[in-house]
């Protein structure tokens, strides 16, 4: 029987989504967008759920598309290959999956993550590597762009500078060194990241799930906004959280010196 491409383990409020194609380094086939979708999908309408982890089988997190896969590879036969289709039904979707997941999602970058693998761990709200990773703008060297958010995110997590060499050399870069130029979180070493990932995962899972992800929506959305606007957004945001019931929860923890119990998702 065929193991499945996606793994899907839940402990506690968190779910844990491993991508399984371990000999090709965990690269994206439509199967495994398909079943990663289907995976997000299932966490989104699942209430028990209340954070989600992304990680990778074997010594790799992703090594991005499959080079391999005939969506994606250039034809023996010369024939151009349209890789519009392959972005519009997958990675667009996916990327739109992920900033709307209604709970928080860490990578647990346990290896490498090269070109649309990097850049999938980029865009989750929180990435802790192994001390043992590294992350790859590996698109230049085949000829692309940084896609899967490159763009957008390169620029914004580390600054024009670094992101345009980081893209135009596509240099390896360390998990200490991303977390030094502020591309992720944290950089854990390598026998301790599957505790460090559970103890963040277990926290976020505790914490007011409603105010994370709002939390996650004002700063994406503060990107492209005046100051002025971004101030309307926050109190937009900030007037609906007030009226839920984390906010009378926490505020009554507070108050009582006693341990919140929050439920809003
Ligand atoms: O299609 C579109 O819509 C466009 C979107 C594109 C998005 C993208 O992601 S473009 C970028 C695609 N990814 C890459 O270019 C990375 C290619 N891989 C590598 O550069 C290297 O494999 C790594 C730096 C990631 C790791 O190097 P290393 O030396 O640790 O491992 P390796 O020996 O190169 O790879 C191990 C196996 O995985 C190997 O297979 P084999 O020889 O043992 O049978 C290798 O072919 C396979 N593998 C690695 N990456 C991919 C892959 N197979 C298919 N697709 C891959 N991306």
């Amino acid at each position: 029987m065929s193991q499945a491409v996606v793994l899907s383990s839940q402990s506690g409020a968190v779910l844990t989504l491993t991508l399984n194609r371990p000999a090709a380094l965990n690269s994206f086939t439509g199967d495994m967008h398909t079943a990663l979708m289907a995976a997000l999908n299932q966490a989104a309408t699942e209430v028990s759920v209340r954070c989600v982890v992304v990680t990778g089988a074997g010594r790799a997190f992703c090594a991005g598309q499959d080079l391999t896969d005939p969506a994606a590879a250039p034809k023996a036969s010369g024939e151009p290959t349209d890789l519009r289709d392959l972005i519009d039904r997958h990675y667009t979707p996916l990327l739109a999956r992920m900033r709307s997941l209604p709970v928080p999602l860490i990578a647990a970058v346990n290896g490498v993550a090269a070109g649309a693998g990097a850049n999938f761990a980029l865009a989750c709200d929180m990435v802790v590597a192994a001390d043992n990773a590294s992350f790859i703008q590996a698109f230049s060297k085949i000829g692309l762009i940084p896609d899967t958010g490159g763009t957008w995110l390169l620029p914004r997590l580390v600054g024009g500078a670094r992101a345009m060499g980081l893209a135009m050399t596509g240099d390896k870069l360390s998990a200490a060194d991303a977390q030094r130029i502020g591309l992720i979180w944290q950089c854990v070493p390598t026998e301790s990241l599957t505790t460090e990932v559970k103890t963040l995962a277990d926290k976020l899972a505790a914490m007011p799930t409603a105010a994370l992800v709002a939390t996650r929506k004002a700063l994406h959305a503060a990107a492209s906004l005046s100051f002025d606007d971004a101030l309307a957004a926050e109190a937009e945001l900030q007037s609906a959280l007030g009226f839920a019931h984390d906010y009378q929860e926490g505020v009554a923890a507070f108050q009582a010196k006693s341990a919140p119990v929050f439920t809003d998702r």
